[in-house]
């Protein structure tokens, strides 16, 4: 608490430095982002590292690119950089001044906590102490972040569930607060025959037979995916890995470490590290 006081103080007190430092690095990092699109696609080779939601951990974030920005590495944070945790907006600015320095080894996709102005969510401590006109800005820096990675590989990273598409390259035409984005964003995976529910709690719940069948469709073998703390680890064969990198939720940091010139079938083709 005391830490976080200091450093709101430091950023309160002036203003005017604030908003020409903000407003230089949303921009430089907006057009990065616009030359980007919704669907990224890995290159053949290398290495990726999948990191779950921070949400305001911001030492998760540092750790994760002290040990892996480098080459072979490419590092994909899987959203939700705000709220929860002490550190929302200084675990926020430290990734967009990376992904200003380093455009193709750092990946940052949309989580449900930067769609706070398309779909309201709790807690929002973040979210709570901005103006209006931060919200603004914040949401319209946000509205640009991907929504989903993959590679040659078979594999597919987004925030929470799959969405239901002909193919992933509609991923582009998908606009932030449809029936899509909300179950990339929003959506939880159930070990349960059910395909899709869209149920009282506003996050759709997804069963194992839409798994396989969008997996299928899409031509991949692996999700990995955060967003749901209660989920397990493994599920659906150990085809779905849920990884969490966040002090804030839990006591042990996950990230995923992937090869991406080796073929992956399941979770065991994968490595599955503790930070
Ligand atoms: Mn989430």
């Amino acid at each position: 608490m005391f830490g976080f006081r200091i450093l709101s103080k430091i950023y309160f007190d002036e203003p005017a430095e604030r908003d020409t430092m903000e407003k230089d690095l949303f921009d430089e990092v907006g057009k990065i982002l616009e030359r980007e699109s919704r669907l990224i696609r890995l290159p053949s080779e290398g290495k990726v590292v999948f990191v779950g939601d921070t949400h305001g951990d911001l030492s998760a974030s540092e750790q994760v690119v002290r040990q892996y920005l480098k080459r072979p590495y490419r590092i994909v944070f899987l959203g939700d950089y705000v709220d929860r945790g002490q550190y929302s907006r200084e675990n926020l600015h430290y990734l967009l001044h990376l992904k200003r320095e380093h455009p193709d080894e750092i990946f940052l996709l949309a989580g449900n906590h930067e769609g706070y102005m398309v779909k309201e969510l709790y807690p929002a401590n973040f979210w709570n102490s901005l103006s209006l006109m931060e919200k603004e800005a914040y949401g319209h820096l946000f509205s640009k972040f991907p929504l989903a990675i993959t590679s040659g590989n078979g594999v597919l990273g987004l925030h929470g569930g799959l969405p239901e598409l002909d193919s992933l390259e509609e991923t582009n035409r998908i606009e932030w607060g449809d029936a899509n984005w909300d179950r990339i964003v929003w959506g939880d995976f159930v070990e349960s025959e059910i395909h899709v529910r869209d149920d009282w709690s506003g996050r759709p719940q997804l069963g194992r037979p839409y798994f396989g069948e969008m997996m299928e469709r899409y031509g991949k073998r692996i999700l990995v995916r955060s967003h749901q703390p209660n989920a397990p680890l493994l599920m659906f064969e150990k085809r779905c890995i849920t990884i969490f990198t966040s002090h804030a939720y839990l006591p042990i940091r996950t990230i995923v470490v992937m090869d991406l010139e080796r073929e992956v079938r399941t979770a065991e083709d994968v490595v599955i590290e503790r930070i």
